[in-house]
């Protein structure tokens, strides 16, 4: 392990910028897309390294000379000993895992070695960073053989500053990738989907003025659908300057200024167009200083609770939602691009939805993006899953970190309307107040948005009824409880839907976020038989008249758009590690659930 700063959460801003000489790590900045840009995506070279021997020595010191590989050295005589090269080893691309683009790496677990070159003429009077969009699941990053930093946790961005490294010619930039599972991180050993490794998001240089915006935020205030409330932050050494705020369709064009720190809060009002899944429209908002410049597409809603109702726009709403993974449609593998995005919003709008679970940890920045103009909300999710260490503060402040870099990336998206703290996590003093804090922070970071986890519930039984009782002591801190239940499937029988009763001592809402089985395309039989299409069919059909009985019900998403890869599904010739819970196949082919849940999604469309 080396020793160099870890990537910055949003909390730690003010702090970076003081020592800003002393690492080049630095928090996220907005809106990438908005920047001049320049893309290292492509083929790298790659060097497989099971053992680490690029990183340590056979005593497990870590290696510092012309051995560590990257440093990238070559060779200076015919009898000179070097064990490495990156020109002969082969090439990934990036972004993408690596599991699904060479077959022996398919399960494999470890580091590989990653190195692109470059040449880069950096504007004068300007700052470089070179920015991740994610690597799973530790990243440890050097340009021209010197260390920039590492960073940790698989589905988030960060950046480091390269200013003062970067040259015209000839630079070189290589990344350890590690995504062995250990039992402190986030998530920890044990997960239902593929542990993809590898650069799975975009690498992005980014040019800025010396003194640049590094992030703000410009969104409704909290209740209230037509003031603007919001805040902006510079980065440099000219702190103090006038901004000014402008959306030209709505007419409002506002000047504020920055305090010592580079920050100003503000708060106008504006006669806009609310965006909402049935009219998502997205402002041209411009967002300038005396020294920089971006602009950006923003939606502007309300998103609120009111005992067990959620209002969006000051209007009831029922969220009709599916569950998705971050596979790619229609090929294997980590999904990163618009087009993926495109397709996988595309079925779940096909379905009849206006809203998407993005299970289980954040997906990248296109889907948010493509939400956002397609009209879908979203519930982002952390990979606080299962059995977290929870008495462990360091696995505690991963977890901050995660949900910060997902908060300071998607803030700005009127998509976003529910940050998820966990999943299934087993109820105990430690997880309640591990909880406690992460729900705590979502609410700091981002006091517009509602915070949810799917929690755990108890059940009764009296006589052949059967009555579940949502009865989780975190439900006390949260906007909106998240459920998940699997009767028909792991418990009980399909039949016994039709005697299951749903009761809640909380007067809030209650999205049912997750519920399914799974079927293997084109396999059909009667709906007793497991794996059949006409099982899940059943189950959906029987599932959704025990969902129309419950009275506190504000929203379903069901377990899962699309089948995706895990290795804990090893039946042969069904599952052949895939999860097949998918209303859809992994070569796109819609099973006949998917026609179930369509039908009520329209009906409830209609008449919600
Ligand atoms: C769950 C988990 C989800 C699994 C699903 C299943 O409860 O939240 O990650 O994939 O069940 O298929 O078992």
């Amino acid at each position: 392990m080396t020793t160099s700063t870890r990537c910055l959460p949003l909390a730690l801003f003010a702090l970076s910028i003081a020592g800003r000489s002393a690492a080049q790590v630095v928090p996220l900045i907005a809106n990438i897309e908005g920047r001049s840009t320049t893309s290292l995506n492509g083929q790298w070279q790659v060097i497989v390294d099971p053992y680490d021997v690029g990183a340590l020595d056979y005593r497990a010191h870590a290696l510092k000379g012309n051995g560590a590989f990257y440093t990238n050295y070559k060779s200076q005589s015919k009898s000179e000993l070097v064990e490495y090269d990156f020109d002969t080893s082969g090439r990934l691309n990036v972004p993408g895992d690596w599991n699904t683009q060479r077959d022996s790496l398919l399960f494999y677990e470890g580091s590989v070695w990653y190195k692109r070159s470059f040449n880069y003429s950096k504007g004068t009077k300007k700052r470089t960073f070179v920015h991740f969009g994610a690597a799973n699941y530790m990243a440890y990053v050097y340009l021209n053989g010197e260390e920039l930093g590492q960073h940790e946790g698989g589905f988030t961005p960060f950046t480091f500053e390269i200013t003062d490294r970067v040259r015209a010619e000839g630079n070189f930039l290589v990344l350890r990738v590690n995504n062995t599972r250990s039992k402190d991180y986030v998530p920890t050993v044990s997960t239902d989907w593929w542990n993809y490794g590898g650069i799975t998001r975009p690498v992005t240089l980014v040019e800025v003025p010396e003194t640049f915006i590094q992030d703000y935020s410009v969104q409704l205030e909290k209740g209230s659908t037509r003031q603007i409330k919001g805040w902006l932050q510079l980065n440099g050494q000219q702190r103090q300057q006038k901004v000014t705020i402008r959306i030209p369709e709505a007419g409002s064009n506002k000047t504020f200024q920055t305090d010592a720190a580079g920050r100003v809060e503000f708060s106008f009002d504006a006669d806009l167009t609310l965006w909402s899944p049935e009219n998502p429209k997205l402002y041209r908002v411009e967002i300038a200083s005396e020294t920089d410049q971006v602009t950006d597409q923003i939606g502007f809603r309300s998103i609120s609770v009111q005992g067990t109702e959620i209002l969006l726009n000051e209007k009831p709403v029922f969220l009709r939602g599916i569950n998705i993974h971050e596979e790619a449609p229609l090929r294997s593998g980590r999904a990163w691009s618009e087009d993926d995005a495109r397709i996988l919003l595309g079925w779940a709008k096909e379905l009849g939805c206006n809203f998407v679970r993005l299970a289980h940890y954040p997906h990248n920045e296109a889907m948010l993006r493509m939400a956002d103009q397609m009209g879908m909300l979203v519930w982002e999710e952390v990979p606080v899953y299962w059995t977290i260490e929870w008495e462990n503060p360091n696995t505690l402040q991963n977890a901050k970190n995660q949900l910060g870099e997902l908060i300071a990336r998607d803030h700005n998206r009127a998509a976003l309307i529910i940050y998820s703290v966990a999943n299934e996590t087993p109820i105990s003093d430690a997880r309640n107040r591990f909880l406690g804090q992460l729900i705590q922070e979502a609410h700091s970071n981002d006091p517009t948005r509602l915070v949810s986890a799917a929690l755990q519930a108890e059940e009764t039984k009296n006589g052949n009824r059967l009555t579940i009782h949502i009865n989780d002591p975190i439900a006390n801190e949260l906007d909106v409880m998240g459920n998940n239940e699997y009767i028909g499937w792991y418990v009980h029988n399909i039949a016994d839907l039709d005697s299951t009763d749903w009761v809640s001592k909380y007067d809030k809402p209650l999205i049912m976020s997750e519920f399914g089985g799974d079927a293997q395309f084109g396999k059909h039989g009667d709906a007793q038989t497991r794996f059949s299409e006409e099982y899940q069919e059943s189950l959906y059909e029987h599932q959704i008249a025990m969902l129309k009985r419950i009275s506190f019900l504000r929203g379903t998403t069901p377990w899962i758009l699309m089948d995706f890869r895990s290795p804990r599904r090893t039946l042969p010739g069904i599952e052949d590690y895939f999860n097949r819970k998918g209303l859809v196949s992994d070569h796109g082919e819609k099973k006949k659930a998917f026609l179930v849940l369509q039908q009520w999604y329209r009906e409830k469309a209609k008449n919600p």
